[in-house]
């Protein structure tokens, strides 16, 4: 079933209260705008846009320890979950449109009811796995990984919000690229659990095409499984991701990026991606925006099967003049 040619789902997630910035619910906006449906008419398969979720607002919601707006970000992840898991089922590939990153909490889960057997690429300059208690920030973005984890299962308190969800992935299943931004609890968390990551001086130093061998690898050499890709908008340098929350020097260029995403596209796999972090808002001015939403389209349409080598579509036989 996993390698049968699929139809495409596109699900906007305007969310924001996993951080405290405000325009990243404006992202699925700005990707849309960029082209993203029109650049897919040349799929293949049918690409239906299922339009934008909608999230209910919490009045009261207390911080728990440090963390902010639990219940709030704790509910719109069960609406994403339980979209995603229908989504899976009627046996469309899932593009996710954020939003901030910690609507992967829902993703990852929702697709994980549908295929347990998943894997998760994550791209991001952040490794997004602290716990409540090692979060620096309190942001919940900061911390979806964390919450999937079987072996964080007794670091993670009960945060309200949360109860619909337990742990359903191991550490294994998991490879980082991109990273360059990690702070100290997760660089333990990283080490302890020996997760596969693969920072930006390991691309400096492997080569983009070495790092993807690696990780298809890691993931895949023991029984080809659904991919979900979680890719953080942030995982490129600035110089062409600028509107985002949290951007760090040095990141992806645009040809690792799309190397990644085309490697992914390749085995056939992929099942599910998050396309997040996208914020409307952060751009110096509006050309900063569309390169930074532009980019997002060219990440989702590579993954999609979009090739350097020729359209996305292939036109089989070159049309005779009338
Ligand atoms: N690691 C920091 C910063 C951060 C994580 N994800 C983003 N920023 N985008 C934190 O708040 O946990
Ligand atoms: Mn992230
Ligand atoms: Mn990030």
């Amino acid at each position: 079933q996993q390698n049968r040619a699929q139809s495409v789902a596109i699900l906007g997630a305007p969310f924001s209260k996993g951080q405290k910035r405000g325009g990243v619910e404006h992202g699925p906006k700005a990707i849309r705008d960029a082209g993203l449906v029109e650049r897919l008419a040349n799929h293949k398969n049918p690409v239906h846009d299922l339009g934008d979720l909608s999230f209910p607002y919490l009045e009261k919601d207390d911080s728990f320890i440090n963390v902010t707006s639990p219940r709030t970000v704790g509910r719109a992840n069960q609406v994403v979950s339980e979209a995603v898991s229908k989504a899976v089922e009627a046996g469309h590939t899932t593009i996710l449109l954020g939003g901030d990153h910690s609507l992967a909490i829902g993703s990852v889960k929702g697709h994980a009811q549908q295929r347990p057997d998943l894997c998760l690429i994550w791209v991001d300059a952040h490794a997004d796995i602290n716990t409540p208690e090692t979060s620096p920030s309190g942001n919940l973005h900061g911390q979806p990984v964390a919450f999937m984890l079987t072996e964080l299962k007794d670091k993670i308190p009960d945060i309200p919000g949360f109860s619909w969800m337990k742990p359903f992935l191991t550490a294994k299943d998991v490879v980082y690229i991109g990273l360059r931004d990690v702070d100290p609890g997760e660089h333990v968390i990283l080490k302890d659990l020996g997760i596969q990551s693969f920072s930006m001086r390991d691309i400096d130093k492997l080569g983009i095409q070495k790092v993807m061998e690696v990780t298809l690898d890691h993931l895949l050499a023991r029984k080809k499984r659904p991919i979900h890709l979680s890719f953080d908008i942030d995982a490129f340098d600035p110089s062409l991701a600028p509107a985002t929350g949290t951007p760090v020097n040095g990141g992806l260029t645009y040809r690792e990026g799309i190397y990644i995403t085309e490697e992914i596209h390749n085995t056939g796999l992929l099942s599910v991606m998050d396309l997040v972090e996208v914020n409307p808002m952060l751009g110096a001015n509006p050309e900063a925006v569309e390169a930074t939403a532009s980019l997002a389209v060219d990440v989702i349409t590579s993954s999609l099967g979009q090739t350097r080598e020729g359209a996305l579509a292939i036109l089989h036989t070159v049309p005779n003049t009338a």
